[in-house]
């Protein structure tokens, strides 16, 4: 008996709902006085399916189409809040440099002759170029201190002690530092911060590879094994491709990502590793090397231990990965970068870094 009523429901509540339709008519003499319902509320609506945030360099030539439903076919007007120009759905924009930065784009799409019945979709539109805006870093080492046995945070907060006097050297911009891959590293007190976002990004040469050829950048810890912070070049000799990897604080092989690029020696590369949610992503020089992308967020938060510099170190499980060559600009940010942001940070250096 199940089956038939089933079967005839459909049928059941579309007489019902003509019927409705019916008594609505034949009510139309009557003074009817009901409120509005909500716009959101109205099946007559337009809808705006979610558009990702746009990344941009000055000069890129911007197309995007936004329709939205059209539930009734009655016809939408679309208008354009913000920079650029919008034809129907589609939204063009050309930015310049005045641009540089973050641009809020809002396009509302209403049904002709119902105003009111309308959706907004915003997004913003990031530009690079040589003013692209990136957030402030929460730590940054820039090595320009030109001597001393302490690398500078600009922000003060974790300075760097430096053992075995490391070289000054030049690098990307301003100084660096040269590690001699045996008794030079540097080693802070003080840990990163809890994360929920992540860039690490920094500058690296290679000057010759050491007997175990793995070489950390800089590595923070959680004093036991497994579960760390870093950015680590690795090597061949370690059964590995030298190729970069970076660690999010999710256990083995969760934590783990690897770069596609690889690396040769006395040459300065830009690398950086973002994280976001369940998606990582690594940079070499500026453009997009892999996505990881995992089941559950990664993890960034958690017991700190120390941070690494040229060298891995966890406490009691010491590794040393000594870096035998140059380390410029280290920058740590809690928030992922956008692709425009990274590239920007190539941009700014790569000429003094010999592209
Ligand atoms: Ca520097
Ligand atoms: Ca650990």
């Amino acid at each position: 008996m199940t089956y038939p009523f089933l079967s005839y429901s459909p049928l059941a509540l579309a007489g019902a709902a003509s019927l409705g339709l019916l008594l609505a008519c034949s009510g139309l003499g009557d003074p009817v006085i009901e409120p509005d319902p909500p716009p959101a509320a109205n099946p007559s609506a337009p809808v705006f399916s979610a558009h990702d945030d746009v990344t941009a360099e000055t000069g890129d030539s911007l197309a995007v189409t936004v329709a939205a439903t059209d539930p009734k076919g009655l016809g939408l007007v679309y208008t354009l809040d913000g920079p650029g120009a919008l034809d129907g759905s589609k939204w063009t924009w050309a930015p310049d440099s005045a641009a540089a930065g973050s641009n809020t784009v809002r396009i509302i799409a209403a049904v002709k002759g119902h105003p009111e019945w309308a959706d907004t979709l915003t997004f913003d539109v990031i530009v690079a170029g040589a003013a692209a805006a990136l957030p402030p870093p929460v730590a940054y080492w820039s090595f320009d201190e030109g001597s001393g046995a302490t690398a500078r945070d600009a922000l003060g907060r974790r300075p760097i002690a430096l053992y075995g006097n490391p070289a000054r050297v030049n690098g990307v911009s301003g100084g660096a530092l040269r590690f001699n891959g045996n008794d030079q590293y540097g080693e802070s007190v003080h840990a990163f911060p809890d994360m929920t976002e992540q860039t690490l990004s920094a500058w690296f040469y290679l000057d010759t590879l050491t007997s175990t050829g793995t070489a950390t950048i800089i590595q923070e810890s959680d004093g036991t094994g497994g579960h760390d912070n870093e950015l680590t070049i690795n090597s061949p000799e370690s059964g590995y491709a030298r190729n970069l990897m970076y660690r999010t604080r999710d256990p083995d092989p969760k934590g783990l990502h690897f770069s596609k690029t690889t690396f040769e020696v006395r040459k300065w590369y830009h690398v950086a590793g973002v994280a976001r949610g369940d998606t990582v992503r690594l940079y070499v020089n500026g453009t997009l090397d892999v996505t990881d992308v995992a089941a559950t967020p990664y993890n960034l938060a958690g017991y700190h231990f120390r941070i690494q510099l040229a060298r891995w170190s966890d406490g009691g499980f010491v590794r040393e990965r000594k870096l035998k060559g140059r380390i410029d600009e280290v920058k740590l940010f809690d928030k992922a970068l956008t692709a425009a942001q990274v590239r920007a940070e190539w941009n700014r250096h790569k000429t003094a870094a010999g592209y």
